[in-house]
């Protein structure tokens, strides 16, 4: 059996959770309206039209969720800040949400929980959005001026930023497939998105080398492991092209100031320019990666679809998510950055949604114990051979608003009684705080 112990010394052990997912107090103290607050709020965007409104209250509860992290015994947690709050129109300071942060991040401190912060996880100030939102070039230059600020206010007490979560979905889920805010449905659109976030995430990590002396910085990406889905020559070829589109994508650039020739490929097919001066704001050397990783991804070859290429359900078994489970890709991926990108990596989501019932004050999830130790022992494999991984987060510290699944789906280790807003500790939880002392 694992165990902590097998970790290197410094290893770090968190849960992970982001603003809009469980903050709540959606119209308090300042905070102004977020693409996702109105996403939310169109009918037919998310499962029973649920919203962020209230959520997990956290932002009334931190000190009890703090509290709980402490019994868990986890060494560090992932947040993110949300931009609306801090700056309601997307540029001026609202003191109040200022004020939270720091609160969260003393409370963090005194109970010995190193804070790792993400400045951008998917709720875009609206005001920003009526401004063209990640379309307008000028959205690099606003997050400039917010990273600048955060740095600022916590870069004193908080050594660790992350300046973006997943640019893959804030681009192709929100601009190409619509299932994310805003819900356009544009290709070319989606390709300007992720050109501007890693031209935004550039220009944060140019901030924080001037704001903050000794800290870190890096950018987390969604790395999913592409396979193909049959045996045709085709599918193979369709596969290494998604695994591009995927992954090469959001890192090649931040790394080699390039995009793999594919997206180039595909950059220049809609007439969009790329200039060398973003490339080199872009590449402005980070200090890690951070991974999430939840699942692979079966693509076969499809000259119906106009992509060229159908995603294909595989026979592994699946998470509530409908997500494979397949804990082999976490060493691949971790492998193949380490080789590729030669950068420190945190793993900095995974997880698993769960059948959760909570009964007679229980919740045994079993499922998500052997999901966390199955990619535990991958992680240790990992950096046996030789990947410099550097902690590990779990998604998530509690139930959450998963996005367009409302709250139908449940990652947490802790459980959340929406009507209550009791926190109950699943079994998984139970067993990570044996784990954490081992
Ligand atoms: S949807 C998504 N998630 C979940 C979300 O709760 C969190 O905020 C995100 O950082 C859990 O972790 C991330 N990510 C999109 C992953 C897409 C995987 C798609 C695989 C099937 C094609």
């Amino acid at each position: 059996m694992i165990r902590r112990s097998d970790f290197p010394k410094d290893f770090i052990f968190g849960t992970a959770t982001a603003a809009y997912q469980i903050e709540g107090a959606a119209n308090e103290d300042g905070r102004g309206p977020s693409i996702w607050d109105v996403f939310s709020h169109t009918p037919g965007k998310t499962l029973n039209g649920d919203n962020g409104d209230v959520a997990c209250d956290h932002y009334h509860r931190y000190k009890e969720d703090i509290k709980l992290m402490k019994e868990i015994g986890l060494d560090a947690y992932r947040f993110s800040i949300s931009w609306p709050r801090v700056m309601p129109d997307g540029k001026n300071i609202n003191q109040k949400g200022v004020d939270f942060y720091n609160r969260l991040v003393d409370e963090l401190l005194e109970n010995d929980i190193v804070p790792f912060i993400t400045l951008y996880h998917w709720d875009l100030p609206y005001a920003l959005y009526e401004k063209g939102g990640w379309l307008n070039p000028d959205i690099a230059l606003y997050f400039r001026a917010y990273a600048t600020f955060m740095f600022n206010e916590l870069g004193d007490r908080v050594k660790h930023w992350i300046t973006l979560n997943e640019p893959w979905c804030s681009s192709f889920l929100g601009y190409f497939t619509g299932e994310h805010a805003p819900g356009h449905k544009d290709l070319q659109e989606a390709l300007i998105a992720a050109h501007n976030l890693l031209r935004a995430h550039g220009h944060a990590v140019q901030a924080f080398r001037e704001e903050v002396k000794d800290g870190k910085v890096g950018l987390t990406n969604v790395v999913m492991k592409i396979e193909p889905g049959d045996s045709k020559p085709e599918s193979f070829l369709v596969a290494s092209l998604v695994d591009k589109f995927v992954n090469a994508w959001y890192h090649d650039p931040v790394v080699f100031g390039k995009y793999p020739e594919e997206a180039v490929a595909i950059y220049l097919e809609k007439g969009l320019q790329i200039l060398d001066s973003d490339m080199n704001i872009i590449a402005t050397p980070i200090d890690f990666f951070g991974v999430n990783y939840y699942t692979r991804t079966l693509v076969i070859f499809d000259p119906n679809n106009p992509l060229g290429f159908s995603y294909v359900q595989g026979d592994l078994p699946k998470t509530e998510m409908g997500w494979e489970i397949y804990p082999q890709g976490l060493f691949d991926m971790l492998v193949y950055l380490k080789e590729r990108y030669r950068l420190p990596l945190y793993i900095t989501e995974n997880g698993m949604a769960g059948p959760d019932k909570l009964e007679n004050g229980r919740v045994q999830d079993t499922y998500r114990i052997e999901y966390l130790e199955k990619h535990f022992e991958k992680a240790l494999e990992a950096i046996n051979a030789g990947v410099d991984l550097k902690g590990y987060f779990i998604w998530s510290l509690m139930d959450n608003f998963e996005w367009a699944y409302g709250y139908s789906k449940r990652f947490g280790i802790i459980y959340v009684d929406y009507n209550t807003q009791k926190r109950i500790l699943k079994d998984s939880a139970l067993w990570l705080k044996e784990f954490l002392k081992s």
